[in-house]
């Protein structure tokens, strides 16, 4: 058990075996009977077990966050490696060291009870709880942001938010407001990009990266600064589901991610990450065509590598949703020596922004001290009182410089873990202006869509039909083909044919309407994207490294009484001695009947499952089962499901007929199709191997029409 876990221990209660109590410790002997004036008489007030009881249940809510309201969070361990030493002083990097950690993942726009595949960005914010105070890296699972200033942040998020007259749509982008306001906010087509692409719709949490997305400083004990971005790669690979089955899942189950995480924890299937950082030298700062300060670019990985720091790995569910997941208050300001910030002026806003919404949300100044967000590394200082105190501070004073009190608390110095700002020289006029430096929004906008497959490109055209399809001015969908001409030609070309439009003949058009008044509209206005932009593998996820492994993959075995029990035997080891979860699915629930040997319990129906929930789908042989499912719709739609979502499907004997009927263009076209395996034999085939094979392709996009 981790330093954070064994001091949350003061906190944790546990009911069994004790008597129901007021909140006073009363034991309270009738809990469902109100007190009255005869038993068919009136309430009294006096009854203060009934009183004490709704009060609390009144006050039971607390704001949502303006922003990622809806997330899911689990216990953990930062690893530091022995590498790097050089790189920063804080002590949670330093070799071997080990910090616990919380980290909470979440979609942005939609409200708490909304669904987890909406399309969006993830939030990706990780607690260090270390020996010299709690660090927050609050990053995203896309390494840049929609604007470059946080005083556009309330104006974004007004937009994405459902419409105010209405409330419509929930957890949504696609409709009028947010795409007016990208269609004026150039600045957003490089995040556009990730947002339509299959980044925005991730298979599991376990399975995303994530980014600090602003440039920050490590500070290295000599005092050396370099700049650096920060990067979690999941050991998992990167995987994405297709939208079809995004919006299918968010029917069938909206916590989809959430019960992923949680149930991948539960059976021991740590989620894990690797933290590394590009670094750039001081010198460097300004050897790129883009401004490191300005976070709607990235450094490409082919310029500057990631360097791994260390390993997370999430291995334990938290106790209580409200107490940990809700109540954990995140700040970009809650930083440790050898970490800095940089003037990136999205992350200077965000500064303030984070310390004031928790006091908004959590109701006071102490949110510091709910268990969830208590350091470990002890606390004192001389700040006191305020709604919910829970420290009780001895002593007399409360103030410094003193001497009653021996002048304690005490200053530390750098060599006692003291924090100093990194000295950087600062020197200019006071001024509301945007640099120079950040006018540019199109090249690495193009670069993102040059380093995507002909499938990934597919996925972006179709995401942006959809999504200005679903916008109802036409004028709104006319300024967007006009930002897209910008970026590229080909990729408005496609979207325009799909919303039934002709593509602007002009590139260059006045499109940036967040000019200040009296400025130069020519100063603020990005040239189109250049031809020579060319390309980077990293952005790409189908070119992802880590897609091999096919652990923790769900797969469904559909199957009724009668079953050939030797099939599923075979089948069934192989894929768990892969790591596969295997699910037997059959029209009702209760136990299974094979052809031969014991009966076996079946996990889930026809009616509970459905194929978007999982990876993979095996129907074995035996004649009555595949007769059974022939007559069970659902049986046929999960496999016609799961072809349309490019999914390995295997069957084997009498199994291969029920995959025939799911045909809508011929049988015989449907069974040789990529990632299509069968096999008439039984005993001795090679068909496990080859769906394991299957599946560790993910999916094959062979049989989705590409429009590119
Ligand atoms: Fe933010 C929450 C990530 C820009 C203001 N943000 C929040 C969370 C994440 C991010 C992961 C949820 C933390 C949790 O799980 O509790 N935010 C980002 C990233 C950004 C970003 C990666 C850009 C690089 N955010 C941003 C700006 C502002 C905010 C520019 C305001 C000026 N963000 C907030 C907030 C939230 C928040 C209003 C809502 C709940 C909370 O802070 O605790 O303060």
């Amino acid at each position: 058990m981790n330093e954070k876990l064994k001091e949350l221990d003061r906190n944790r209660e546990d009911s069994t075996d004790q008597f129901l109590t007021t909140n006073q410790g009363l034991r309270v002997s009738d809990d469902q009977n109100s007190l009255k004036a005869g038993s068919r008489g009136p309430t009294l007030l006096e009854d203060f077990i009934l009183r004490e009881k709704i009060t609390h249940f009144d006050h039971e809510r607390i704001p949502e966050r303006v922003v990622h309201a809806r997330g899911v969070a689990a216990h953990g361990i930062f690893e530091a490696y022995d590498s790097n030493t050089d790189l920063s002083r804080a002590h949670f990097l330093q070799p071997g060291v080990k910090t616990p950690v919380f980290t909470r993942f979440s979609t942005v726009a939609g409200s708490r009870g909304s669904t987890d595949l909406a399309r969006d960005v993830r939030g990706f914010a990780v607690k260090f709880y270390t020996e010299e105070g709690v660090f927050d890296l609050v990053g995203n699972n896309m390494p840049v942001f929609f604007i470059q200033d946080a005083i556009k942040f309330p104006d974004l998020i007004h937009a994405v938010k459902p419409e105010p007259n209405n409330e419509i749509p929930q957890a949504a982008s696609a409709h009028d407001t947010f795409w007016d306001f990208i269609s004026v906010t150039p600045e957003s087509m490089h995040m556009i990009m990730w947002v339509m692409s299959d980044r925005a719709i991730p298979r599991s949490l376990r399975m995303m990266e994530g980014f600090g997305v602003h440039t920050f400083r490590l500070i290295n004990k000599e005092g050396k600064a370099r700049f650096v971005k920060f990067h979690w790669k999941p050991m998992l690979g990167v995987h994405s589901v297709v939208w079809d089955e995004a919006q299918l899942i968010s029917g069938r189950d909206p916590d989809f991610h959430r019960r992923d995480l949680w149930d991948a924890i539960e059976n021991g299937d740590f989620a894990e990450w690797e933290l590394g950082v590009q670094v750039v030298e001081e010198e460097d700062e300004h050897k790129f065509d883009f401004d490191l300060l300005d976070s709607t670019k990235l450094i490409p990985e082919e310029l500057v590598p990631v360097v791994p720091l260390g390993k997370m790995t999430l291995n334990r569910n938290p106790d209580n949703y409200f107490a940990e997941t809700e109540q954990v208050a995140f700040h970009l300001g809650h930083l440790v020596p050898g970490i800095d910030f940089t003037n990136d002026p999205l992350l200077q806003g965000r500064l303030f922004s984070y310390t004031d919404t928790q006091l908004k949300r959590l109701g006071g100044p102490n949110f510091h001290e709910i268990p969830i967000n208590r350091s470990v590394a002890p606390v004192h200082n001389n700040q006191r009182d305020g709604h919910m105190r829970q420290e009780i501070n001895k002593g007399q004073t409360s103030y410094s410089p003193n001497k009653i009190a021996g002048g304690c608390p005490f200053q530390a110095g750098q060599d006692m873990s003291g924090f100093t700002s990194y000295a950087e020289r600062v020197d200019g006029q006071k001024i509301r202006e945007r640099s120079e430096s950040f006018v540019d929004h199109y090249n690495q906008a193009k670069l993102f869509w040059n380093s995507q497959s002909d499938t990934e490109k597919t996925h972006i055209v179709k995401a942006l039909r959809f999504e200005l399809g679903k916008v109802k001015m036409e004028d709104i969908r006319k300024r967007m083909l006009v930002q897209l001409v910008q970026v590229d030609q080909t990729l408005a070309n496609l979207v325009a044919q799909g919303l039934g439009l002709d593509l602007p003949s002009s590139k260059d058009v006045q499109l940036n309407l967040g000019v200040p008044a009296d400025a130069d509209p020519a100063k603020y206005q990005s040239k189109p994207a250049r031809d020579d932009v060319g390309s980077s593998q990293a952005l790409s996820i189908e070119s992802h490294p880590g897609k091999q492994g096919i652990k923790t993959r769900q797969v469904a075995v559909l199957a009724a009484d009668g079953v050939k029990a030797a099939d599923l035997k075979a089948m069934k080891d192989a894929l768990t001695a892969e790591g596969a979860m295997v699910k037997l699915i059959a029209p009702r629930l209760g136990m299974l009947k094979p052809d031969s040997g014991e009966a076996m319990k079946i996990d889930g129906s026809l009616q509970t499952e459905a194929s978007v929930l999982y990876d993979a789908v095996y129907v074995p042989g035996g004649k009555a089962s595949a007769d059974a499912l022939l007559q069970e719709s659902d049986a046929i739609r999960f496999v016609r499901e799961a072809f349309q979502h490019c999914k390995p499907i295997a069957a084997s004997g009498e199994g291969v007929e029920l995959l025939k009927t799911t045909a809508s263009s011929g049988a015989e076209k449907l069974l040789e199709s990529d990632g299509v395996v069968t096999s008439t034999e039984t005993g001795g085939s090679d068909l496990p191997e080859k769906f394991i094979k299957a599946m560790k392709q993910h999916r094959f996009w062979s049989r989705e029409k590409s429009l590119v």
